[in-house]
């Protein structure tokens, strides 16, 4: 048995790599790329061959903990634990209403199976507002995707003539499959050509036929520019426009206004430069583009959005091999309703107004929710696979918050820096302790999801997610014993009968259907196999998928719900669940006509308003643009809390260019200190040409605790503030905090 290799998948960022893993007891003796699965191909970057870090280590929590009076924990019994929550739970709702309760997380970067079960429990509470990370990234890119086609778009990288990177590293932060050999097969083919806009020379922009390296914050300037070439040297697929698109013209004009050669002195890129990658997008058989934080957490990150999506709409990249497309999901990450695609009326939050996108709260605007005596302030959370006083905006602030609340849970595997706050802290059995699966299926024309068996039981004293809140939804008494009772008889005799029984009992009780990943478990969960109680809200999403893509599920071998359910639980690699021609693209435009709507009145306002404006958000008293958070080789979020995991960079220096050093009197592996409007910190300097002078760096992931290694790094969020975000979207702007730099005598 111990020769045996383990399929599972590595958990450290969105493309969760297949792998294969060879245990020692409970030790991970050997890790490797399973070169079954359907996406990765038996790729793996250097970080999933440390995955025993995250599995075994001294930060796994083995007990619930209640916090006593005097701030410390104590270990009780999960029977006391589950059943004072259930209580304080029902005493939150009871007082000021389930709407009261927000829920924060439920899945991290492979772990969403979890996440289903804490909606039955928001269900059960009549919880309102949930918010994740996702939050303080993506909603700007959201609320664009929103009203352009109501869907998520991707690139096929691996065909694509021209590739442009917006603020994105893929050599370091992947989230596109096998990013690395995809990366160097562009750079080493003299057809194809790597265009990255980004003020640091990145691996990335490194290996890039065209460096776009714009001052901090100032891409908005430069994809105008670009588009403007576009639109002004008449390089726009007017066919694609014609045929596929609404409100072009608007666009089109405001675009023929753009001051080229002036947009270029502000984003700090020689004109000619812009004005060849602009023609290079233009005249390619095929591109893409991937906009990620460098600009998502920036200034005018939501109006950047819609630039870098007018590159290749307007250019009518999309819909062929190489260019974008929308896809195919198994099950939903983000919240309800999809972005801004304008039906109904916009939700907001019950406070300060913020502007709710995809059923999401804001992530800055949580704190604020809280720390006020408004009558409708959060009172309670619910925090599940995330770590939030380390990764919001601000933590100082935010920890005053959660000190503010009634009830604090936190659901985890590690005593985080957000448990720290908690009433009370469960711990979760690991990724490689329970069924898992990540929902970042993101793919087309072929889409692929995997659900991972355990790899090992629980760790004693630990549980699933699954069964945590099976535990509290008891507790809370919502559904009758005998319609349970019934369902499973139904789920005894067979599938058909049991979704029969289902259908029939949701009918005469709609709440069902809002709580039917609990009802899943506690029935069908109950007859399937030893063990496998956990997949069965799979079960259910399986069946809602072939509901929404039947086609596209039957091209790709399952007739129903049914087959594609049994696949998957028996296909450890993983299953490819849609096969798509590319000339089904279209069916995932959600709109009735199947057409992009191409003009945003919001966002042609602030394009026009970039003229009058000069970039720039640093002072005398902050002359540094300090990105807080970089992806380095040797960070993965929080995931991982044991140092000893960082071949190098084990500090997580701060990136200096060597112009700003020799002024500082800097010198590298020595200190500095970095001061920004909310904190202060002490630094390892790493001096490189990579950084251009005015531009620092500061590594994610850094400055969590560890029993035996104590505090390593700068936590990025002592250092960020609430207030600079963007102004629609709420996204935070972490890539862009004014800071100014110290020297230190060591
Ligand atoms: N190694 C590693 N990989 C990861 C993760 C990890 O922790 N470690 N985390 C995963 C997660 S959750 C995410 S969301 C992704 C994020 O992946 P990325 O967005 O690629 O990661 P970052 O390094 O935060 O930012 C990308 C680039 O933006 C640049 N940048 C900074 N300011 C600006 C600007 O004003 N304009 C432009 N154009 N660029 C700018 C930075 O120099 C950096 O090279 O990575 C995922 N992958
Ligand atoms: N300044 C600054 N802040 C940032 C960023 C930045 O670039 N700069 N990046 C932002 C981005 S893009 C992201 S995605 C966020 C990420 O920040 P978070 O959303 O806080 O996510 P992680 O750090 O990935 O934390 C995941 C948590 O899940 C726990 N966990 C692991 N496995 C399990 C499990 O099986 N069950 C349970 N219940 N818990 C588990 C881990 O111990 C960890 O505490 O940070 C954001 N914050
Ligand atoms: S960190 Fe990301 S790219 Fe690297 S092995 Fe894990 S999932 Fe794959
Ligand atoms: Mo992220």
């Amino acid at each position: 048995m111990t020769d045996q290799w383990h399929k599972s998948a590595c958990i450290l960022c969105e493309c969760n790599c297949g792998i294969e893993i060879k245990l020692g007891g409970r030790r991970f003796d050997r890790i490797r790329g399973d070169k079954e699965h359907p996406a990765s191909a038996g790729y793996t970057c250097e970080k999933a061959l440390r995955l025993d870090h995250y599995q075994n280590g001294r930060h796994r929590l083995t007990s619930p903990l209640r916090r006593r009076d005097d701030g410390t924990y104590e270990e009780i019994g999960w029977d006391t634990a589950l059943r004072e929550i259930a209580e304080r739970l029902s005493a939150v709702r009871d007082t000021h209403g389930g709407d009261k309760i927000l829920f924060y997380g439920g899945g991290g970067q492979g772990n969403h199976l979890g996440g289903v079960y804490n909606r039955a429990l928001q269900a059960a509470l009549g919880v309102r507002y949930f918010s994740n990370a996702l939050a303080q990234e993506k909603t700007g890119e959201m609320w664009v995707d929103g009203k352009l086609y109501g869907g998520h778009t991707k690139g096929d990288f691996e065909h694509a003539e021209v590739v442009v990177f917006v603020g994105k590293n893929p050599w370091q932060s992947h989230s596109f499959p096998r990013a690395r050999p995809t990366l160097r097969a562009i750079a080493k083919d003299p057809g194809r050509t790597m265009i990255v806009l980004d003020p640091r020379r990145s691996e990335t922009a490194a290996m890039a036929d065209i460096h776009l390296q714009v001052a901090p914050g100032t891409d908005a300037w430069c994809l105008a520019a670009m588009l403007g070439v576009l639109v002004q040297e008449g390089l726009l697929d007017n066919d694609f426009l014609a045929e596929h698109t609404t409100g072009a013209e608007p666009v089109v004009a405001a675009l023929a206004e753009v001051p080229v050669a002036l947009y270029a002195e502000r984003c700090g890129v020689p004109e000619e430069l812009i004005r060849t990658a602009a023609r290079r997008v233009g005249t390619a058989s095929s591109a893409t583009t991937y906009e990620d934080l460098g600009v998502q957490q920036a200034p005018n990150s939501t109006l950047v959005s819609y630039l870098n999506k007018l590159l290749w709409i307007l250019t009518g990249n999309f819909g062929r091999p190489g260019t974008m497309f929308l896809h195919s999901s198994f099950a939903a990450i983000a919240g309800a309703g999809s972005g801004g695609s304008g039906k109904g009326r916009v939700r907001t939050t019950p406070v300060t107004g913020a502007r709710i996108i995809s059923g999401l709260v804001p992530c800055n605007s949580i704190a604020e929710e809280i720390l006020t005596d408004h009558p409708d302030r959060f009172r309670a959370m619910w925090i599940d696979s995330t770590n939030p006083a380390h990764s919001l905006a601000d933590s100082r602030t935010f920890r005053t918050a959660l000190e503010a609340l009634d009830l604090v849970v936190v659901v985890d595997v590690a005593f985080t820096e957000t448990a720290r706050h908690a009433d009370y802290v469960l711990p979760a059995a690991s990724q490689f302790e329970k069924w898992e699966a990540t929902f970042f299926n993101v793919e087309f024309p072929h889409n692929t999801f995997q659900l991972r068996p355990p790899v090992l039981d629980p760790l004693p004293g630990t549980m699933p997610e699954a069964e945590i809140y099976a535990r509290v939804l008891r507790h809370l008494g919502v559904v009758e014993p005998a319609v349970l009772a019934k369902l499973t008889t139904a789920a005894r005799t067979g599938r058909a009968e049991f979704a029969a029984a289902f259908f029939t009992a949701a009918g005469a009780d709609p709440a069902l259907m809002g709580l039917a990943p609990f009802v899943l478990y506690e029935t069908l969960g109950t007859v399937l196999p030893d063990g496998q109680r956990g997949t069965a809200a799979v079960w259910g999403l399986a069946q809602l998928c072939a509901m929404t893509h039947p086609e596209a599920v039957r091209r790709a071998g399952f007739a129903d719900g049914d087959e594609l359910f049994d696949a998957i639980v028996s296909t450890p690699s993983g299953v490819t669940f849609t096969v798509d021609e590319w000339e089904d693209v279209w069916t995932y435009v959600r709109r009735p006509d199947r057409r992009f709507t191409v003009e945003i009145p919001e966002l042609l306002g602030e394009l026009g308003g970039l003229r009058d404006t000069e970039p720039g958000w640093v002072s005398e008293e902050f002359p540094f643009v300090l990105s807080a958070g970089e992806r380095r080789s040797f960070t993965a979020n929080t995931i991982y809390r044991d140092p000893a995991w960082r071949r190098r960079d084990a500090a997580g220096a701060l990136r200096v260019s060597p112009d700003d050093a020799a002024r500082l009197g800097l010198t590298s592996g020595g200190p500095a200190r970095v001061v920004t409007e909310r904190g202060a910190a002490e630094v390892v300097v790493e001096i490189t040409d990579m950084m251009r002078p005015g531009h620092v760096s500061l590594p994610n992931g850094l400055g969590v605790d560890h029993p035996d290694h104590g505090v390593a790094g700068v936590a990025p969020n002592e250092l960020t503030s609430l207030g600079l975000r963007d102004p629609l979207a709420g996204t935070p702007w972490h890539k862009h905090v004014p800071a100014r730099v110290e020297a230190v005598t060591p």
